[in-house]
C-alpha cells in the first residue's frame, strides 16, 4: 500500500496530550532517542522530505506532531528524548505524559522504535520496549542510519537486538536507511497491518 503513504498531511502539532486529534480510528507512533532520525523514517514512508523536519540539531522535536494519511489513520512524530540539554524536570513530565498516552490512547495500533543502528539500546529503547509489551502493542524496531555501518557490523547489531526482544512475539526487528531508501518494502509490511490496510 505504498502510495496511501504518498498522500500524508500535516495534521497539528500539539505540547500537550490533551490536545491531541479525536482518539479515534488508527494511530501509529514514531519514537526513539533525539536524532535518532524518526522524522527522516516518516519522510522517507511518505516520500515527502518536507513533511517532517529534520534536524542536525538534536531535540528539535518538540512537539508531538501529527500527520493524517486519511481520516482515520494518523502517523506521529513523537519527540526525542535523551538530549542532554533538556532538563530533569521535562523529561520526568514527558515520561509521564507518554506513560498516560500509551496506556490510554485506544487509537495507538502500532509503535515504530527507531534506534541509531551504531548505538545499543540504551535504558530509554529498552523502557519503551517494556511499555509496548505491557500493552501489547505491536512494535516495529528500525536500526536505521544503516548506511553508515558495514553489512557485517550492521548484521551483528541486528543480532543482538533480535535476541534482547525474540520472546515477545509483537516485536519486529528490522534495519533502514532514509539516506539510501533501504528497508521500505519490510516496514510497509508491518505499517500496512498496523493500520489495517487489507490488499
Ligand atoms: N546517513 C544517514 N543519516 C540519517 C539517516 N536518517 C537520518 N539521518 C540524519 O540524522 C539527523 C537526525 O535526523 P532526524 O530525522 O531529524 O532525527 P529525529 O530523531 O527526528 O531527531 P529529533 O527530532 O531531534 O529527536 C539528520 O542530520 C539526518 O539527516 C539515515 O538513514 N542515514
Ligand atoms: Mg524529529
Amino acid at each position: 500500500m505504498q502510495n496511501v503513504y504518498r498522500q500524508t498531511k500535516f495534521l497539528l502539532s500539539s505540547p500537550e496530550l490533551e490536545k491531541c486529534p479525536e482518539d479515534k480510528g488508527y494511530e501509529v507512533i514514531f519514537i526513539g532517542r533525539s536524532n535518532s532520525g524518526k522524522s527522516s523514517v516518516i519522510n522517507t514512508i511518505c516520500d515527502n522530505k518536507k513533511l517532517a523536519m529534520v534536524s542536525k540539531t538534536p531535540g528539535r522535536t518538540r512537539h508531538l506532531v501529527f500527520f493524517s494519511i486519511d481520516k482515520d489513520r494518523r502517523l506521529v512524530d513523537l519527540p526525542g528524548y535523551g538530549y542532554a540539554k533538556i532538563s530533569n524536570e521535562i523529561k520526568k513530565t514527558w515520561n509521564k505524559n507518554l506513560n498516560r498516552y500509551l496506556t490510554r490512547r485506544k487509537c495507538l495500533s502500532g509503535a515504530v522504535l527507531i534506534i541509531d543502528s551504531r548505538s545499543l539500546i540504551k535504558p530509554f529503547d529498552q523502557n519503551i520496549i517494556n511499555w509496548c509489551v505491557d500493552v501489547n502493542l505491536p512494535t516495529q524496531i528500525l536500526l536505521t542510519k544503516a548506511d553508515k555501518l558495514s553489512k557485517q557490523k550492521l548484521n551483528k547489531a541486528k543480532l543482538e537486538v533480535i535476541n534482547a526482544t525474540s520472546k515477545y512475539p509483537n516485536i519486529n526487528v528490522q534495519s533502514f536507511s532514509s539516506l539510501k531508501k533501504q528497508g521500505l518494502t519490510e516496514l510497509y509490511k508491518s505499517l500496512d497491518a498496523f493500520f489495517d490496510y487489507v490488499d
